[in-house]
């Protein structure tokens, strides 16, 4: 437990020095005065947290410190603290994702180029297996030959069982023999790849909602789960490419990676705000153990920590 909030601080580590530690240090050293909230909205936006969540966030903080009565630079912290923390939150969300044993859960794992995909899905199988459940990847980006043989080298390091065609197969076919493969195993888990450059986006969108229907044929309630991938050193950039997946893929939970490389990490909070989706995992390093579930509160605390 301390071992887990001790990496969750290094990981967001650049974005807490380079703004959050100075805003848990605005509530130290002055009054609660209108200098003080304008300097907050500063760093807020500073931190890539955008305009609108910023307004929301302070004037949901000054009007309970309002009601409150509150006078002092630390209960206001609290609050603020709470603000950001329930930000955060999303109605029937929780950390990470929950497979039951015993029968199959498949995750459709969509998101750009370049932010974290084929990455992630090795750290979920992992994370999987260490639960003891059976996990098989489908190889379905068939659009990079490399992006098959990184899913074989992470796969075989996870323990779980890779199914992949030729570079430039049909992702459809591979979607359909990992399912039979999953069946065959009785696997609880199938993560499905998926590439995120097509010719256009059209193309993109296309080749996904093809892999829903091979899906859906299989199993009606088939992908139970969507995770979008948005990469946090994109900062507002990811919230632009999770509207656009949102409008066309059915996501329902997101996963953020790089935190660890980015001062960035308050884009977050407009990317919960804005899509009412909750994050399940944040990426926190490029080695395979480096996943967690994602707890607003702890991430709160760890962004804000005193020093
Ligand atoms: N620092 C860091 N790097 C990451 C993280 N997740 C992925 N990467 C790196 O991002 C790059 C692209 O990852 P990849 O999984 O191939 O992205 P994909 O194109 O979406 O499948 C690789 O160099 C990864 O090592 C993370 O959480 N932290
Ligand atoms: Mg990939």
């Amino acid at each position: 437990m301390f071992d887990r909030f001790r990496r969750l601080g290094q990981s967001v580590r650049r974005t807490r020095e380079a703004v959050f530690g100075q805003v848990a240090d605005l509530f130290d050293r002055r009054q609660l005065d209108e200098g003080l909230w304008d300097e907050l909205e500063e760093l807020l936006i500073r931190a890539d947290v955008g305009v609108p969540t910023t307004e929301y966030i302070i004037s949901e903080t000054r009007e309970r410190v309002r009601r409150e009565r509150i006078k002092e630079g630390g209960p206001a912290r609290e609050v603020l603290k709470s603000v950001l923390a329930e930000t955060l939150q999303v109605d029937g969300g929780m950390a990470g994702l929950n497979v039951p044993p015993g029968q199959l859960t498949t995750i459709l794992v969509v998101g750009v180029n370049g932010v974290g995909k084929t990455t992630t899905i090795a750290k979920l199988a992992n994370y999987f297996v260490q639960q003891r459940r059976q996990v098989v990847i489908a190889a379905a980006d068939t659009f990079r030959a490399a992006a098959i043989d990184q899913l074989k080298i992470w796969g075989d390091r996870a323990g779980a069982m890779v199914i992949s065609h030729q570079p430039g197969s049909d992702p459809g076919a591979v979607v359909f023999d990992a399912w039979q493969a999953a069946q065959a195993r009785r696997a609880d888990v199938l993560i499905v790849d998926t590439a995120g450059r097509l010719h256009t986006k059209f193309n993109l969108m296309e080749e996904l909602r093809k892999i829903y229907r091979v899906l859906a044929k299989q199993e009606a309630t088939a992908p139970q789960a969507t995770l979008l991938v948005l990469d946090a050193t994109t900062g507002q950039n990811a919230l632009s490419q999770a509207r656009e997946f949102q409008k066309s893929a059915g996501v329902t939970g997101l996963v953020v990676t790089k935190l660890d490389g980015t001062a960035k990490g308050g884009c977050v909070f407009p990317i919960v705000r804005e899509l009412k989706l909750p994050i399940l995992f944040i990426g926190t390093g490029e080695q395979i153990d480096d996943l967690e579930p994602f707890d607003p509160n702890a991430f709160v605390g760890a962004l804000l920590q005193e020093r």
